[in-house]
């Protein structure tokens, strides 16, 4: 059979429901999502094959730093243009429901820059009306060459298929780059990391979870098939122990169930986790 590939990245501001979307299109969690902004940091590809055709996802950082530099912005940046370069088509994905029209075409600006085809993406649609969305596309038709619009929403599975329809038919012929049964580039490992830090995303404020880096150090499959698994979460500033600890452990023994629970949805395993606190 002739086999053909197309290589497509999701861009779009945090918090646009990027990661959310890949999720559903590959039906397994292979990329955090969470309500605060900034939740994807690392580049993670989804691959969905649909027959003949391999479709590579590209899931990127949320792009509001375009504009800012600082240390942390640079490393989420260069993700950001990674995936734009690699990729053949740009979905830009926008929260239907917290439009800003001027922010919105800051960023198309800049896309366009790579000229690339784009297909603009109006997620969220439960929250709005698709009516009132109709006079802004045909405001960015206007002023944009855009390849095609989408309303859809992710979470509810809403119009997936038919992006996924149209996204076919800008496929080439080419050799696979990833064998039929994977459907991500990363392992294990890194998605248990990544579960870990969501769940911290959910239950600490402000800063702690961007400022800690987390290494999955054990993963082993015990003769009983339930998961042993350990993890290391590294801070850079003593203060932060005594919060993520919580009175008497409380907040870690939160963050270690819930956790727990959510990689035993995954994994469909039991699973025993255990956490370790370091000071850098
Ligand atoms: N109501 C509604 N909420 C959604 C929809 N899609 C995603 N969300 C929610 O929006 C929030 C952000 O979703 P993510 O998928 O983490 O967003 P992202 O674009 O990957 O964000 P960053 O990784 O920070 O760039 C989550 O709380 C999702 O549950 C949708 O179609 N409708
Ligand atoms: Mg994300």
């Amino acid at each position: 059979m002739n086999s053909k590939i197309i290589k497509i990245s999701i861009v779009g501001r945090t918090n646009a429901g990027k990661s959310t979307l890949i999720n559903k299109i590959i039906g397994e969690k292979i990329s955090i999502q969470n309500k605060k902004i900034n939740t994807t940091q690392e580049m993670i590809i989804g691959i969905k094959n649909i027959k003949n055709t391999q479709i590579l996802f590209y899931d990127t950082p949320g792009s509001n730093f375009l504009k800012i530099s600082n240390n942390q912005s640079k490393k989420l940046k260069q993700n950001l243009w990674n995936g734009i370069d690699e990729s053949d088509l740009i979905l830009y994905m926008i929260d239907s429901n917290r439009l800003n029209m001027r922010f919105l075409y800051d960023q198309i600006d800049k896309i366009k820059e790579v000229k690339k085809k784009i297909f603009i993406i109006f997620n969220k649609i439960d929250l709005i009306s698709k009516k009132k969305l109709l006079p802004i596309i045909a405001q960015i038709n206007n002023k944009f060459k855009i390849e095609s619009f989408f309303t859809l929403s992710a979470k509810n599975n809403i119009g997936i298929q038919e992006l996924l329809s149209e996204l076919i038919k800008y496929s080439y012929s080419s050799k696979w780059i990833y064998s039929k049964d994977e459907i991500t580039n990363k392992d294990d490992k890194f998605i248990l990391s990544e579960l870990l830090r969501e769940t911290m995303l959910t239950y600490l404020n402000k800063e702690i979870p961007y400022n800690i880096s987390i290494v999955t150090s054990h993963y082993k499959i015990l003769k009983s098939s339930e998961i042993k698994i350990k993890q290391k979460i590294y801070i850079n500033e003593k203060r932060y122990k005594k919060i993520i600890l919580g009175k008497n452990g409380g907040m870690i023994k939160k963050i270690r169930e819930n956790c727990q629970k959510k990689i035993k949805k995954i994994f469909g395993k039991k699973i025993h986790l255990y956490l370790e606190l370091i000071i850098q």
